[in-house]
């Protein structure tokens, strides 16, 4: 196997009618240069737009923005939808403004994880910590983030 391929694998990209592409490119750039293999669906992705990338590059984790507000109502059954499609547990991340208005951010982020994202960050948290918390939970066993095997 060339290491390449032991690259861990990320399926990027903005889910739904949402047009903000700036912080997608910005994540895109960041994961590729701690050495994950980002495949980037860009903006306007449906969650079969996801699903259908995750299993043609065996990715190991769906890394899932959303900025226009629509967050909650273009995530629901994403976790029913993966099940379905066999990619069963793949590590789901969520980020962007994921709500509109004021509201209490655990309340927030219980809601994504109940609908079975494994993480959740609130706006404008730095691509870093979404690598760091990645690079853990998907036990990346040296630099740059390659899998144990
Ligand atoms: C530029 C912009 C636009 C441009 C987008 C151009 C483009 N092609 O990118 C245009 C003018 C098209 C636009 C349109 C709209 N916009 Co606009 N837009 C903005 C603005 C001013 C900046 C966005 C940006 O580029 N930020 C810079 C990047 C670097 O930051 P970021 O996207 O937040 O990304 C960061 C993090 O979220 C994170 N991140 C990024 N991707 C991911 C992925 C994961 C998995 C994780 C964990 C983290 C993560 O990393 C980045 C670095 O920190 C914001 C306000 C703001 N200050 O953020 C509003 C804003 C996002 N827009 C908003 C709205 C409402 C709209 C419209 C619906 C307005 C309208 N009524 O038409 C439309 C939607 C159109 C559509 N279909 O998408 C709202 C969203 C409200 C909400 N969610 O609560 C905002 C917040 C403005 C506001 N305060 O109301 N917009």
């Amino acid at each position: 196997m060339n290491s390449d391929k032991r690259k861990k694998t990320i399926v990027l990209g903005v889910l739904g009618v949402d047009a903000h592409v700036v912080g997608n490119k910005i994540m895109a750039h960041a994961l590729e240069s701690e050495g994950f293999k980002v495949v980037n669906i860009g903006t306007f992705s449906s969650q079969e737009d996801f699903i259908r990338a995750a299993i043609e590059s065996a990715a190991d984790a769906l890394l899932v923005a959303s900025l226009c507000g629509h967050g909650e109502l273009e995530c629901r059954g994403f976790r029913e939808k993966c099940i379905e499609a066999g990619l069963g547990n793949i590590h789901m991340v969520v980020g962007g403004n994921l709500v509109v208005g004021k509201q209490k951010w655990e309340e927030v982020e219980n809601c994504f994880k109940e609908m079975g994202f494994n993480r959740v960050y609130p706006p404008g948290v730095s691509p870093k910590k979404v690598i760091e918390d990645l690079k853990n939970d998907l036990k990346c066993s040296s630099e740059p983030c390659r899998g144990n095997s």
